[in-house]
């Protein structure tokens, strides 16, 4: 088998990476361990930049966002029994759009089917060869068979605990990782959202937040320990603890009902560069992580995609290596602007073991600024809505 781009990994960052070059005449096959359902199966994001929102509609595959997602022109930001919102678009000019990423994936793999893209299923055992010569190719097996790719480029879209990174040899590439003393347990239920906006909150219990998916979808979180196991955690206990650590107001309005969802992830943030390696380009959570708190994961991704598919492009139509050669250089100078701002939110909003009474009076330090200062909203929001491509 031969194609221009091989992608590893059939999540938002392999499937959008597909889709564009698919329609700018550009061959690809996406090679995903696991089935579509299994994929869709996973619940994660739920904010979009309005980076990702346009290059979702140079994919073709923003129609039903456009008419099912809601538009928000801020958040609000919590603390004790306090609150205020930031208005991103006030600030920039620019709200976000709220969109799961179960969706985002949904519309990218029924665009991919429509278009006939080639996707492989249930793969094992992915291999890459070659990466660091003109010919590099991937085996991998499949229903017992044993399969080659021989290609031009490969993309690396598989994720964190994917096989592309560890491609790249240890003396070239070079880790960062932080990784935090907690996780965020959250819940899904078919309730309506407690608020028209997100709600992120900082309370003497720890981190929360109400989020949602549609008018009767909600998603919820709060900060909880790493020896925590999700059994542990009944939906009653959830939702009281919730709670304790939203504003009264909010938990007093708090519509609660049985998850359809329930897990903990643990936060992180790592960065590995460079994110190329020959003719192997690493692309979203398969190159760097960010703790969710500031939505930026699956924003990130988003931003590589849009420097590999406009480099791609420019090598296939004219010739010119110059945006892949610049690849790494640019999506890094972005990424890590964007661990920056998450590990900012997260040191903000969460109560850490070990932090002192002196540390908490720092944080409602920065809380109380925040509150009062509208250019410290003002550089919240540029982050939040996502720095420019
Ligand atoms: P993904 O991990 O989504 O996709 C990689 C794909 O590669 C997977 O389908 C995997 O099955 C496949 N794969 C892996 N190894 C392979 C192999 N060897 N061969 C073939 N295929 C392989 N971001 C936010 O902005 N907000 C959030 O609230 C948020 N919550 C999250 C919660 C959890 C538990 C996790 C893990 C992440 C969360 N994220 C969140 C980040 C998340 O949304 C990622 O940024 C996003 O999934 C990145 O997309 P991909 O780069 O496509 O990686
Ligand atoms: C979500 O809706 O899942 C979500 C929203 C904002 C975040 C993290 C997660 O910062």
């Amino acid at each position: 088998m031969r194609t221009q781009v091989a992608i590893i990994g059939g999540g938002p960052s392999g499937l959008l990476l597909s889709q564009l070059l698919h329609r700018k005449g550009i061959d690809t096959i996406v090679l995903e361990r696991k089935t579509r359902d299994y994929v869709l199966g996973r619940i994660r994001a739920g904010i979009l930049e309005t980076g990702f929102v346009d290059l979702m509609r140079e994919a073709g595959v923003s129609e039903r966002m456009d008419k099912e997602s809601f538009v928000h022109d801020g958040t609000v930001i919590a603390f004790g029994n306090e609150q205020f919102q930031v208005n991103f678009t006030e600030h920039t000019g620019t709200p976000v759009v709220v969109y799961g990423q179960t969706e985002v994936t949904r519309d990218l793999y029924d665009a991919r089917e429509a278009m006939d893209g080639k996707i492989v299923f249930n793969v094992e055992n992915v291999e890459i060869h070659d990466a660091d010569s003109d010919a590099p190719y991937v085996t991998y097996s499949v229903d017992g068979r044993e399969e080659r790719i021989d290609c031009d480029f490969v993309a690396g879209c598989d994720g964190f605990h994917g096989v592309s990174r560890q491609t790249i040899p240890l003396s070239v590439r070079k880790e960062y990782e932080k990784v935090y003393p907690f996780g965020w347990l959250g819940v899904l239920s078919e309730t309506p959202p407690v608020h028209d906006e997100l709600i992120y909150a900082n309370s003497d219990r720890g981190f929360a937040l109400c989020s949602m998916r549609n008018a009767n979808l909600s998603r919820y979180y709060i900060q909880c320990s790493l020896s925590d196991d999700v059994e542990d955690w009944t939906d009653q206990m959830f939702w009281n603890e919730l709670k304790r650590r939203i504003p009264e107001e909010a938990a007093e309005k708090l519509v609660t009902g049985p998850s359809i969802e329930k897990s903990i992830a643990p936060l992180r943030s790592f960065v590995t560069e460079p994110m190329r390696w020959g003719r192997l380009f690493l692309c979203g959570d398969a190159a760097h992580i960010v703790p969710p708190t500031g939505a930026k994961g699956l924003n990130t991704a988003a931003s590589d995609i849009h420097y590999l598919y406009h480099g791609l492009l420019q090598y296939f139509e004219e010739g010119d290596s110059e945006g892949i050669d610049r690849y790494s250089e640019k999506a890094l100078a972005r990424i890590w602007k964007a661990e920056r701002f998450s590990w900012w939110m997260t040191n903000l909003l969460h109560r850490f073991p070990d932090q002192t009474e002196f540390d908490i009076k720092m944080q409602l330090a920065d809380l109380t600024f925040l509150r009062d200062n509208r250019e410290a909203q003002s550089v919240l929001a540029q982050n939040y809505v996502g720095l420019p491509y």
